[in-house]
């Protein structure tokens, strides 16, 4: 009796052993068949045409990363054509955006911007003097390094993402788990950078102080770059853009309505500018 039952038992094991093989191979035969064909949409979008990898688009604003709405605006500013992928928003360095240009990945923002002027030979910045293009890269720093950080600190962390939610069409599922895992990363990330030992007062504090710096040097200019938009300003509105949509009804969105705004009057010059078609980008549900 006892030999039947050992033997029913082992069958069992390798009956249960071969299904979890299979189910693994079969697992990974289709991410790589999925890799493999991804590969292919990806490289045969046209020569020339950049693929942008980048987030799902927003209910208020057509993206919720500030560097993959600051590669958009540049594209659109520079007049190269391009297409989007939301599928596979994370690329060769972990982060979004990336792009895909003539069968290359390319990852972060700003080497994506540098080899698009070099690739394209694009110049947002022919009307700028050098010292007024070194200052506006110092500026578009203070939003891409500092402004950044404050904000996604609140917004995943200290926020828990309520706020933020209410700007995005995230399925029930998303809605669920998105705060579950940002808020503890988010928290975890701010503390290894140093805005998270600082109390919420003074991260706010920080971001005030950042809105009313960039405030000031925009003044009564349209644009940062002068009558016409920069390279910088591109970053510059990806960063402004997360306060001025993606923040609804927060003391954070006030900084741009309220506090400055300048700035928030400036987003809408920006959109009004490079989106025509912004309404339609939008994802309202
Ligand atoms: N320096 C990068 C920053 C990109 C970045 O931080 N993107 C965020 C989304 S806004 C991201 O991918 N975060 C995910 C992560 O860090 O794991 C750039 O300019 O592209």
């Amino acid at each position: 009796m006892q030999d039947i039952v050992r033997s029913w038992w082992s069958r069992s094991l390798v009956g249960v052993a071969v299904v979890v093989v299979l189910y693994v191979g079969r697992r990974k035969i289709m991410k790589l068949r999925k890799k493999r064909r991804q590969r292919k949409e990806w490289d045969s979008v046209g020569h020339n045409v950049v693929l942008l990898h980048q987030f799902q688009r927003g209910k208020f604003c057509p993206n919720l990363g500030p560097f993959a709405l600051k590669v958009e605006t540049f594209l659109r500013l520079a007049g190269i054509e391009y297409k989007v992928d939301t599928d596979s928003p994370f690329g060769p360095k972990g982060k979004c955006p990336w792009v895909t240009l003539n069968g290359e990945d390319l990852g972060d923002s700003e080497f994506i911007l540098e080899r698009l002027v070099s690739e394209f030979d694009v110049n947002l910045d022919s009307h700028l003097d050098p010292q007024k293009a070194a200052a506006l890269e110092a500026v578009r720093v203070l939003a891409d390094e500092h402004l950044f950080w404050c904000v996604i600190t609140w917004r995943y962390w200290l926020d828990g993402c309520k706020t933020f939610l209410k700007s995005q069409s995230f399925s029930p599922f998303l809605r669920c788990a998105f705060p579950l895992f940002m808020k503890k990363g988010m928290k975890e990330r701010a503390r290894h950078h140093g805005i998270g030992k600082h109390s919420p007062e003074e991260i706010f504090h920080m971001c005030k102080k950042a809105c009313r710096t960039l405030s000031l040097v925009l003044g009564e200019a349209p644009f940062f770059g002068g009558e016409r938009p920069s390279t910088a300003d591109c970053a510059i509105f990806g960063q402004l853009a997360q306060l001025k949509w993606n923040a609804p009804g927060s003391p954070y969105e006030g900084l741009v309505t309220g506090v400055c705004p300048n700035l928030s009057e400036y987003c809408d010059r920006m959109k009004d500018k490079i989106y025509p078609d912004w309404n339609l980008l939008l994802k309202p549900e």
